[in-house]
């Protein structure tokens, strides 16, 4: 079933597949173009995946085109996606007054709030993990930052009243599932009720100053930065307030790790699975790009953003000797809580020949990137290793 989602068709001897290796044809997409997303790398294209280079997320916050896009299944028409006639259901075994708010009225009862917010794909860097497994072959690329305004889940949940045995919320989408049954979700996930509640938890109407692009969840997204990405319902319809862990599609068997480590390459069949809440510390390197050529002795300025999901990045180094000694980057303060952080440094390398630059993050526990992967999964999440760039010395 995971296997035909990822390929977009029936798979005769799926069931002979070894879970451990990576469909041949979840290759990178070469000729698959999306309108307003020139520039991603795209992985499939049903559904639509496709992610950033990491150059591109140089700047401080991500432009709204290079966001990158992680589909479930069939993305909305846009004749589906009325600003004028969209409305929000809040209801739930939980919700004390279930209620359906128009757009209009989210916007003019409720204040307004503009935080900077990391999304992360649980799944971004399983391309590198080994043994490989299935599912999108992400490099760094399934990361952004960037301003989202809009209004407060928690204000919103307060006017419908929440009873006291809340503990989880689901959000509903309006795509459908690859298989065109209207009657069912590609995605229905949600946050534990004290996320829901946090202040930065947002129903964002706008990106960037501007509306959300189609493919991210135009005309209104749940955002809850600093978890997985899967957490912030797209093209957002209904939240549901429950009294148990939710279980919309892709609660149970998706966005889960063994809650003690397995074996690298087991089934982990049977063992206690945790749900991904605050995603762990990483780092990207957004300048240089890869394989970029200089003179001896130049001074090469290194550049990255660093995110350490629910906490704060306390530290980025720097090595240009495959990890033997480390150098400290400049880094900044973020924006608010939840938002990336901006580093800088910079090298002079004295010797010709091929280097490579490695960053390495570390969070106010004191906890820093593994540099290969630290706890092998069977669905390759929360790959945070140290990034990487070649660069060759003439
Ligand atoms: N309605 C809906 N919301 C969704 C998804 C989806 O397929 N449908 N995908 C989730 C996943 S797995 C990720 S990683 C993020 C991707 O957000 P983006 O496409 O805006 O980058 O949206 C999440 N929200
Ligand atoms: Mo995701």
């Amino acid at each position: 079933m995971a296997f035909a989602s990822i390929i977009g068709t029936k798979v005769p001897f799926g069931d002979n597949f070894p879970n451990f290796l990576v469909p041949a044809a979840a290759e990178k997409l070469e000729n698959f173009q999306l309108e307003g997303k020139s520039d991603l790398i795209f992985h499939n294209d049903r559904p639509i995946t496709g992610e950033t280079p990491a150059h591109l997320l140089d700047d401080d916050f991500t432009k709204p085109e290079y966001v990158f896009v992680r589909n479930n299944g069939l993305p909305p028409e846009k004749s589906v996606l009325d600003p004028k006639k969209w409305t929000l259901e809040i209801t739930g075994e939980s919700c004390l007054n279930p209620k359906i708010f128009t757009l209009d009225e989210l916007k003019t009862k409720f204040k307004h709030y503009t935080y900077a917010l990391t999304l992360e794909c649980g799944g971004n860097g399983r391309g590198e993990v080994v043994p490989g497994t299935m599912g999108t072959q992400w490099g760094v690329g399934a990361v952004y930052c960037g301003r989202w305004t809009g209004v407060r889940l928690g204000d919103i949940l307060k006017s419908c009243g929440i009873k006291d045995d809340a503990i989880y919320v689901g959000y509903y989408g309006v795509d459908i599932p690859l298989n065109g049954d209207t009657s069912k979700n590609p995605i229905s996930r949600g946050v534990p009720i004290s996320k829901a509640m946090s202040d930065e938890t947002l129903v964002a109407f706008a990106y960037e100053g501007k509306d959300i692009p189609l493919m991210n969840g135009y005309p209104l997204r749940l955002v809850c930065g600093g978890y997985p990405a899967s957490a912030s319902g797209k093209w957002l319809k209904k939240i549901s307030i429950r009294n148990k862990i939710h279980d919309g599609e892709k609660m149970m068997g998706s966005y889960q790790v063994p809650c003690h480590p397995v074996a690298p390459g087991s089934d982990a069949k049977g063992v206690d699975m945790c749900i991904i809440e605050s995603m762990p510390i990483k780092s990207v390197i957004t300048y240089p790009q890869n394989k970029i050529k200089i003179s001896k002795n130049d001074k090469l300025e290194i550049r990255g953003k660093a995110w350490a999901g629910e906490l704060e990045v306390s530290k980025v180094e720097i090595s240009i000797d495959f990890g033997a000694t480390w150098i400290k980057a400049k880094l900044e303060k973020p924006l608010n809580r939840l938002a990336w952080q901006k580093f800088v440094g910079e090298i002079k390398f004295k010797e010709e020949g091929y280097y490579e630059v490695w960053a390495r993050a570390t969070d106010n526990n004191g906890v820093s990137q593994p540099m290969v992967l630290g706890a092998w999964n069977p669905k390759g999440y929360l790959n945070n290793s140290c990034h990487r760039v070649a660069v060759f010395v003439s």
